[in-house]
């Protein structure tokens, strides 16, 4: 089989151009809202905003936004229209542009809808919204129009195209970008399936006032099955980078072509039946199938230990054609700070992949059985995260969208020293973050709390705890300085949004070739890896929905008191945040 990688830029113009610009657009105005709403969070944690809202934002709806518009919309969004040009450049087919525009106008309007509840304090439930907590319905119906929009592409443009170059290219092998784009939406296809069950049969019912009941551990298990998955849906397109771009934006090639292939395919199989990790705590899921699933939890960190290699490797092969000498010359060999082209593209994800290696290190010890009941649902996990989404995931897709924007504007990027200090202050920024959080994690304090008007509020002699004030502070500058390096990317991103274009809009990627393309059948025939992530699921899956659903405690039962907390109007719930 031969090579595919296509490397030709495409011209693009009209509606193409507009729905994926706008795309990258829409949700990057949100971003700026839920960044700063972030900078809120970990100030009001850290005792240094002492209230229980902000301009008419209480801790808790701020939290929710913040989660949802960063985690659920920017991304969500962004890997659509990566999705989108990715799969015209590699395929080089056109969209079809009436898919597009059904899946613009549900994303668009699935976005409104969840943010004016949200805004308006009707879906305080934050970004994971299980039960018992109960939003407006609205918040519901436009996030399950997102999703169906999200969808669209896969099912009636990605997958029609592909079959297409395929009967045209019988002897080439699908283009790396493809096959990770094509695993990743699969993944989120099969996902969304659990998160509706929940979502239209559960929850929808009792916003509306239809039920009066609803099993939370059901609902929670279905929201698991869907959420660790989810955190790959957010990962691959990044992977998707290192593997087709990072390489020659380095200078050099990708180590090997099967690795990358073999990676993604391992995701696929095993992102999703490790839900049960989230639900260690959780009582009437059984111990041993608790076990199975941190089992398979290592297991989904293999392809990222594959990708550590695979991409280290592809950098000392770039750092040695760049002049490097020695065992470890490669390292100062590579293109940090350079302004040079597109090469200022590298520093994004560079500074994710370090970020990265702290999100992977606190993954697996959250992933052991016995060591997570020591970090969960502390400071611990909010530092996981933000070295996961936060880091590599976040920092690759800022990157990828100005880079991005400024190829469908057809102008040079702007204010390029900014918008190189951007990833390295928001590295640097999280290092802290991620070190301060994860030993206050240790000392016990806990995740989602608004500590400035509680432990960390020397007024309350109740709750006071002066030993957790040392690492919030530093937790709190950490988040300081990487908020500063999202306004520098701001001022370049907005630069380059408003500058005179210089040439022709089009759609280009930095495609690296492989050093390594020996045939491997073992990645090229897709069936058994879908065979096998079936047949994977249903055992991992069938005993723990049927455990839910026999042994699921109801949401009005006497442990769960708040689903009339959620529908209660914003000034209620002031009154009952205040403490004596
Ligand atoms: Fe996680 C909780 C386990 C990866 C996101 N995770 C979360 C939550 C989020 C999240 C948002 O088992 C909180 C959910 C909530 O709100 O409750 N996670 C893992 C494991 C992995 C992992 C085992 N997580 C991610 C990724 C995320 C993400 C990726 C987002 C994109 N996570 C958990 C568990 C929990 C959890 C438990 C529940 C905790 C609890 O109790 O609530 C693994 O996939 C990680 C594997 C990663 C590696 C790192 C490989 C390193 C690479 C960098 C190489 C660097 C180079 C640079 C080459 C093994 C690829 C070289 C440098 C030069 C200078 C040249």
């Amino acid at each position: 089989m031969q090579t595919t990688q296509n490397t030709q830029a495409i011209p693009i113009k009209g509606a193409a151009r507009f729905i994926i610009l706008s795309e990258l657009i829409l949700p990057f105005i949100l971003l700026i809202l839920g960044v700063l709403l972030g900078l809120y969070q970990v100030l009001a944690r850290a005792g240094i905003i002492k209230s229980p809202d902000l301009l008419g934002i209480n801790y808790y709806q701020g939290l929710t936004l913040h989660g949802v518009i960063n985690a659920v919309v920017f991304t969500t969004f962004f890997a659509v229209a990566f999705g989108n040009a990715i799969m015209m450049h590699q395929l080089q087919r056109p969209l079809k542009m009436g898919v597009q525009w059904a899946s613009w106008v549900l994303m668009v309007v699935g976005t409104l809808m969840a943010a004016w509840a949200m805004l308006t304090g009707r879906a305080t439930v934050l970004y994971t919204f299980y039960l018992p907590m109960v939003a407006h319905w609205t918040f519901y119906v436009g996030a399950t129009l997102l999703l169906i929009g999200s969808i669209l592409p896969y099912f009636l443009d990605w997958i029609p195209n592909t079959l297409a170059w395929r009967r045209q290219n019988p002897n080439k092998k699908l283009p790396i970008a493809v096959l990770g784009n094509l695993v990743n939406f699969t993944l989120w296809f099969l996902i969304i399936l659990p998160l509706a069950t929940t979502v239209l049969f559960q929850m929808l019912p009792l916003s509306l006032g239809l039920a009066q009941e609803a099993n939370v551990l059901l609902s929670r298990t279905l929201f698991w099955f869907f959420g660790h998955a989810l955190v790959y849906f957010w990962l691959l397109p990044s992977y998707i980078m290192l593997y087709t771009m990072l390489p020659k934006l380095a200078g050099g090639k990708l180590y090997s072509d099967p690795a990358a292939r073999l990676a993604f395919l391992l995701f696929l199989l095993f992102s999703i039946p490790v839900g049960l990790h989230h639900q260690y705590t959780e009582g009437g899921l059984s111990s041993g199938w608790k076990l199975w699933h941190a089992f398979l939890t290592f297991m989904v960190a293999l392809p990222s230990f594959i990708t550590a290699f695979t991409v280290a490797a592809s950098l000392e092969h770039a750092g040695r054609n760049n002049g490097a000498q020695g065992l470890f010359g490669w390292m100062s060999k590579l293109p940090y700070w350079s302004k040079e082209g597109d090469k200022w593209l590298f520093a994004y994800m560079i500074a994710g992949l370090i970020l990265f290696l702290f999100g992977g290190i606190t993954g697996i010890v959250n992933a052991s059985y016995n060591l997570n009941l020591i970090v969960h649902n502390t400071a611990w996990v909010v530092g996981h995260f933000h070295t996961t989404v936060g880091g590599l995931v976040t920092l690759s897709f800022l990157g990828m969208t100005l880079y991005m924007i400024a190829k469908l504007r057809g102008v040079e990027v702007k204010a390029k020293p900014l918008a190189l200090a951007a990833p390295y202050l928001w590295m640097l920024g999280f290092v802290i973050f991620e070190i301060a959080l994860s030993i206050s994690g240790l000392q016990g304090v806990p995740r989602r709390s608004n500590l400035g008007i509680s432990y960390l509020d020397s007024s309350n002699e109740l709750l006071y705890r002066a030993d957790w004030l040392f690492w919030s502070h530093v937790g709190a500058l950490g988040g300081t300085i990487a908020v500063l390096g999202f306004l520098c990317f701001a001022v370049a991103l907005v630069g380059t949004l408003f500058a005179k274009p210089v040439k022709q809009p089009e759609v280009d990627f930095p495609i690296a070739e492989a050093i390594h393309e020996e045939p491997t059948p073992l990645v090229i025939n897709l069936r058994p890896w879908v065979t096998a992530t079936l047949l994977l699921i249903a055992i991992s899956y069938t005993y723990p929905v049927y455990e839910s659903m026999t042994s699921g405690v109801l949401a009005k039962s006497s442990g769960y008191q708040s689903i009339e907390n959620n529908l209660v109007p914003q000034s209620a719930l002031r009154e009952q945040t205040k403490l004596p």
